[in-house]
């Protein structure tokens, strides 16, 4: 890390931190409590010039109201886009956010309460104090991180408990992503101290307290952690699974599975073993099925040798997934995604975890007929992954690995990091029937030589964590100096054919989408998504003949492309990811158009003329290659 990150970083002392337990959703049971503590929050940006002021002065030590002023802050929410500031809307540096909360004091009094704090996700390095005193801190956004605060709460003042987080949105050769900080010399264009976040990706750096932040509470000896894995034969599902308890060597796991209807269809007794259910019902796609996402729910009783028994309860999908070199199974069929790619982004509340949006989304998702999306390009609230879970809609799984583009991102420091990344993700996310697939990066600089050690590591390294699941990265390299393409289950490929290049001759597209296809599997002979395609559109803007920009314009690039995939989808092609859902916020150039316009709906989730296309094609898809129920048919079709 050079100097300038250092400044910024200031106070954060180790960055790699060990892995921390398991990282099961908190949910309520008969031995668990859950206590949201999001909501209202106070913030104070650390504006002195190396934004160390807060560690100097030990903001976290006393109500941060004394230390100099606040204003109020919404949890969760990106904090850039809530007040009239610019300069809060750009700040690089710590920011701090206090609340304090009452714990209910049984949870207090009872010395066999474990009480947990949860923070869904802050970007990008985070610090938590309880009542002064560090309980934690967190290196990456997007994944949820966690403390053991019951010594601290017992030990300090009583039931009120004052919480502190500092969060530092500053991104270095190291982070995933990656950025650089660079400060302006020339003091005849610049102040003295001036710096600026340099990023090579296409999205706005959100930052602050993006996920629900929770209190919870276990028995002391608790289930840390539940691993399934399913298949079926014949009619017969079958359910393994590992838990793992902590608190006590001696507990006793029993394991239940119910049906939907409440039925127990399998239990056994011990923390590993396999579950049979006949007559299974598996876990289908939304459109591939007419009872779709079908869930089993998993009870896990642990009971320790005092008698308390922890009680969790997990939603269970049979499903299997595999890949041969033409096609995606799911349970053995052939799967074609046809969906999109998304962006965690909303006006005001940024990248801030948000009820409303994330059921609108899934509303429209269903209405257009999509069965998948990519979570481009970082992972997703794991409330997402449940709604995807629940609905059938079927999810590429990525990490942050975006915008690897300096070769100095590629040394041990990075690559360790990006380890690490994935076996947080995989643990979060292992157990969600909807997500088949893990993407470990987006469109790196995969042509640079130290890129095929990098993902041939980073490639094997997730499959020992998850030998269920293909493996991918996201490319839009040549196919001929793509390094890491070798390593990979699924090719994955970007293109922007007629927007990037050859600005306005949509007429090209075919040819050279053809082309693509065809070199791809010709050296690879696996399995291709296009993982991006797509073109900007202004809504309202206009014009026939179409030119760039205007919603026409989207639709005649779609529809050149959806030719060729006609065509291919018969052969290799296993997947079309339209980019993107809606329109999203970026950082401020002369390319964008206050953020990227590239969404068949706009940023407030309106339909542009090429939702409408997408919409025909997906649902006529859908009728070719699924089992519809007659309530879901498209009625123009
Ligand atoms: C890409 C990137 C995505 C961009 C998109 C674009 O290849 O993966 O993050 O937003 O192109 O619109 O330029």
């Amino acid at each position: 890390m050079r100097a300038a990150e250092r400044l910024l970083l200031a106070a954060l002392c180790s960055v790699c931190q060990a892995l921390q337990d398991g990282m099961l959703f908190p949910t309520e049971s008969p031995s668990r409590e859950v206590k949201d503590v999001s909501g209202l929050w106070i913030f104070r940006a650390d504006e002195s010039p190396e934004r160390s002021r807060g560690f100097e002065q030990q903001w976290y030590k006393s109500p941060l109201a004394e230390t100099g002023p606040v204003i109020d802050m919404p949890v969760p929410s990106s904090y850039n886009d809530i007040t009239q500031d610019a300069q809060i809307r750009d700040f690089i540096g710590w920011v701090w956010y206090e609340k304090d909360v009452w714990v209910p004091a049984r949870w207090i009094q009872d010395r066999g309460t474990r009480i947990v704090l949860r923070v869904g996700s802050a970007h990008y390095y985070s610090v938590l104090w309880v009542n002064g005193v560090k309980v934690t801190e967190h290196v990456g956004g997007h994944l949820p991180f966690e403390a053991d605060i019951s010594g601290v709460l017992r030990q300090t003042s009583g039931n009120q408990c004052r919480i502190t987080i500092a969060v530092n949105n500053t991104l270095t050769l190291e982070t995933l992503p990656p950025g650089t900080i660079q400060y302006m010399t020339d003091r005849s264009r610049y102040p003295a101290g001036y710096f600026v976040q340099n990023t090579n990706f296409d999205f706005f750096n959100y930052a602050g307290i993006h996920r629900p932040v929770l209190l919870y509470t276990t028995p002391k000896a608790h289930i840390d952690d539940i691993t399934v894995e399913t298949t079926f034969s014949d009619n017969i599902g079958l359910v393994s699974f590992n838990v793992s308890v902590l608190g006590s060597s001696k507990a006793a796991v029993k394991v239940t599975l119910s049906a939907q209807d409440g039925r127990c269809v399998a239990s056994a007794d011990g923390s590993r073993g396999v579950l049979k259910v006949t007559d299974v019902n598996l876990w289908w796609p939304y459109l591939m099925h007419e009872n779709p996402a079908y869930l089993y729910s998993m009870e896990v009783q642990a009971t320790a040798e005092d008698g308390q028994t922890d009680v969790y309860t997990l939603p269970v999908g049979i499903r299997t997934v595999k890949v041969t070199s033409t096609q995606f199974l799911i349970n053995n069929k052939p799967f074609y995604f046809h969906g999109v790619n998304k962006h965690e982004d909303a006006d005001i509340r940024g990248k801030g975890f948000d009820w409303p949006l994330v059921v609108k989304d899934f509303n429209l998702m269903k209405w257009m007929g999509a069965n998948s999306f990519r979570t481009s390009h970082y992972p997703y609230a794991e409330e997402i992954l449940q709604m995807a879970d629940r609905h059938g809609i079927v999810i590429i799984d990525e990490c942050p690995g975006v915008g690897i583009k300096d070769i100095r991102s590629f040394g041990n420091v990075s690559l360790a990091h990006h380890l690490t990344f994935m076996e947080e993700l995989v643990r979060r996310d292992k157990n969600h029937p909807s997500v088949v697939m893990w993407s470990v990066a987006n469109e790196p600089a995969s042509e640079m030589p130290p890129a095929g050690f990098y993902f041939k590591e980073l490639v094997s390294h997730t499959r020992s964590l998850d030998s269920s699941r293909p493996v991918t990265y996201i490319t839009a390299s040549n196919y001929a100096r793509d390094l890491g393409a070798p390593y990979v289950d699924v090719i994955c490929v970007n293109s922007y054919f007629s927007w990037y290049q050859d600005p306005g001759h949509t007429e090209l597209i075919g040819l050279q989408l053809n082309t693509q296809f065809d070199n791809w599997y010709g050296k690879y002979q696996k399995p291709i998504i296009q993982s991006e395609y797509g073109a900007d559109a202004v809504p309202g803007l206009h014009s026939d003949p179409p030119m760039m920009f205007t919603e026409e314009y989207q639709k005649t690039v779609l529809q050149n492309y959806h030719n060729v995939f006609d065509q291919k989808r018969k052969e290799f092609v296993i997947g079309e990811l339209i980019w993107n859902f809606a329109d999203f916020m970026t950082s401020q150039s002369i390319i964008r158009v206050v953020g990227n316009k590239k969404g068949i709906f706009t940023r407030q989730r309106q339909p542009k003329a090429g939702a409408f296309l997408l919409r025909e094609r997906y649902w006529r898809i859908a009728n070719e290659t699924g089992v519809l129920p007659t309530w879901a048919r498209y009625p123009c079709l």
